[in-house]
């Protein structure tokens, strides 16, 4: 009769034995990440701009108005990369502030490559 190798007996396959531990692959999948868009306009003042992004992306005020600059001179610039729901949440909070002040500011998002 023939014997099982001895780490193969206790679990048919994959998790917890020392012998496949570092094979088996977790069973968790990074989310597709989308990337926020700021666009650049003739109206909006640079203030509020800067204001947004200390507001609705945690930045400092001279990395709001580097990133800011960025976007007037440019025409656009990444201001994060989140999840789906995040990046939706953090658009939708910026065109809602925007627009309850009166000001044309855009913000998009679109699936990093
Ligand atoms: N171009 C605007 C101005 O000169 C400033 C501005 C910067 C507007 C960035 C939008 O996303 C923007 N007042």
């Amino acid at each position: 009769m023939l014997l099982q190798p001895l780490m193969m007996t206790d679990k048919p396959d994959g998790e917890g034995d020392a012998s496949t531990l570092l094979k088996t692959r977790p069973k968790t999948k990074r989310p597709p990440l989308y990337k926020v868009l700021l666009l650049n306009d003739d109206f909006t003042p640079m203030e509020f701009v800067v204001h947004v992004l200390e507001r609705f992306f945690g930045m400092t005020h001279a990395e709001a108005f580097e990133v800011m600059l960025t976007v007037h001179k440019k025409g656009v610039a990444v201001v994060g990369v989140f999840t789906h729901e995040i990046a939706e949440t953090k658009v939708g909070q910026v065109m809602d502030f925007a627009r309850r002040h009166q000001h044309p500011l855009q913000c998009t998002m679109e699936k990093e490559e």
